[in-house]
């Protein structure tokens, strides 16, 4: 077999010490790299060793990173905040007639993009509602607009619920054959300078959920599909879990679990095995109908990102644990979870996600203070600049969220680590003032 240079993670913490003595087989789990069951998850969430959690998150957070840890110059934008659907968790949607409702044309778009290129961004996370009366054409050519004035940017657009819509509104949705809809708007967007999918539109993969919180959204089958029509073009994903509004904690186990056997698939059809790295896919070893267990966590594991320097792509890269914000949503009345279960839970997506490559603590639903303990607790990334943002809120802030590198910097260098810029594909960049390159 053709083993593809793949650095190995070489990096052996220290076994973490825990109190709740339960939690032992778990750790001796962890420590040989084997999965997680959900049962296990479920002992992760009961256990009042909230502090051993932790630690077993960051041995294995540090084997697959060692000390470094990710941000990058980004913005994010939403082109619409008109949506056809009214989820209960949302503050973001307005109807089209509706006050502060918006939809942006192209010259606000390019705008947008020269004043990342300005400020040096290496990406810009594009999202918004499901906008009811906006042509198909808009989509591709708010791609093509960024692209003219901004050709390096990297465009993380459209949540797989965005992605179903654009099928319907393009006339190419069709119910017994989802997925040839599907590949038809990604292979148009990605043709027009499309690079990656963000994460998010997942919420909680249950029906239950699905039905009271967010009836009317695509279901876990069809989030899968996308990413899994996306992954087989050779874009890269990412994926999100959005907690603590009527979710179960057995829900958000599933909820991984599900993602987990997606990652597994993905990775195989690249010809990762977990075992000696990538091989070349069409090898015999590689043609298993049931994906093997893929893990990172064991010792000397080869990481999957190397892999994209040498045009290998098509896999979830990060798993983001959005915490539920209240505030302004039709389900203000709940309470949100609290700082300790937002960092219970990042650790158990760090334990549980043993073959994703990334966590992220996204400092602007986590807290720019939170995130440095969650580097502490799974967490390897913090998102970036992001500048705007109006999907929530902290605090009532408003849609002005920005913070600079040198706040990124010091906050990931007081926490103990070393922050290392990243492009949206988890590469390197090296950088002098607005100019910037990736270096692998
Ligand atoms: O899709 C909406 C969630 C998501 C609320 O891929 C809410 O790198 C909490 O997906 N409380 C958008 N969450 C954000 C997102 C994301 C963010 C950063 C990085 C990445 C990535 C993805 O926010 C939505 C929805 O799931 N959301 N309302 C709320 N009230």
């Amino acid at each position: 077999m053709t083993a593809l240079a793949a650095s190995p993670n070489a990096h052996a913490p220290n076994r973490p010490s825990v109190s709740d003595r339960a939690l032992e087989p778990l750790i001796d789990k962890v420590v040989a790299g084997q999965r997680l069951s959900l049962e296990d998850g479920a002992l992760l969430y009961a256990t009042g060793d909230l502090w051993g959690v932790l630690a077993m998150a960051d041995f294995l957070r540090r084997r697959i990173h060692s000390d470094a840890a990710y941000y990058n110059i980004n913005r994010h934008m939403n082109y619409s905040n008109v949506c056809a659907l009214s989820c209960k968790f949302c503050e973001f949607y307005r109807k089209k007639d509706e006050p502060g409702a918006y939809t942006r044309d192209m010259d606000y778009i390019r705008q947008q993009a020269i004043g990342a290129v300005e400020s040096g961004a290496t990406e810009m996370h594009i999202v918004g509602g499901l906008h009811p009366y906006l042509p198909w054409d808009y989509y591709p050519e708010l791609v093509r607009t960024i692209k003219a004035v901004a050709p390096d940017l990297h465009i993380k657009a459209f949540t797989a619920v965005e992605i179903v819509h654009l099928a319907k509104i393009a006339k190419k949705y069709k119910r017994d054959d989802r997925q040839s809809g599907i590949r038809w708007v990604l292979s148009e967007l990605k043709a027009a300078g499309l690079g990656s999918l963000p994460g998010g539109g997942a919420e909680v993969f249950d029906d239950r959920v699905h039905d009271e919180a967010y009836k009317g959204k695509i279901r876990s089958d069809e989030w899968l599909d996308v990413h899994l029509v996306a992954h087989e073009l050779g874009l890269n994903t990412n994926a999100t879990i959005l907690y603590g509004h009527i979710d179960q904690r057995r829900e958000r186990l599933v909820h991984m679990e599900i993602l987990r056997r997606a990652q597994d698939q993905a990775l195989e059809r690249l010809g990762y095995t977990g075992e000696d790295g990538f091989v070349e896919p069409g090898l015999p070893a590689t043609a298993s109908v049931t994906a093997p267990v893929i893990t990172l966590s064991r010792l000397g594991a080869p990481k999957p990102t190397p892999a994209m320097a040498q045009g290998k792509a098509g896999y979830f890269q990060t798993i983001t644990p959005l915490p539920f914000f209240p505030d302004g949503s039709e389900m203000e009345h709940l309470y949100g979870p609290s700082g300790l279960e937002n960092l219970r839970t990042i650790a158990i997506a760090r334990l549980m996600l043993d073959n994703f490559p990334h966590v992220k603590a996204f400092w602007i639903m986590q807290t720019l203070s939170m995130a440095q303990l969650m580097l502490e607790a799974g967490a390897d990334d913090i998102d970036g600049t992001v500048v705007w943002y109006d999907i929530t809120k902290v605090g009532g802030s408003t849609t002005h969220q920005e913070t600079t590198v040198a706040d990124l910097h010091r906050a990931i260098r007081e926490a103990g680590f070393t922050p290392v810029e990243r492009d949206t594909l988890y590469r390197r960049v090296e950088r002098e003032g607005k100019d910037w390159r990736v270096v692998g």
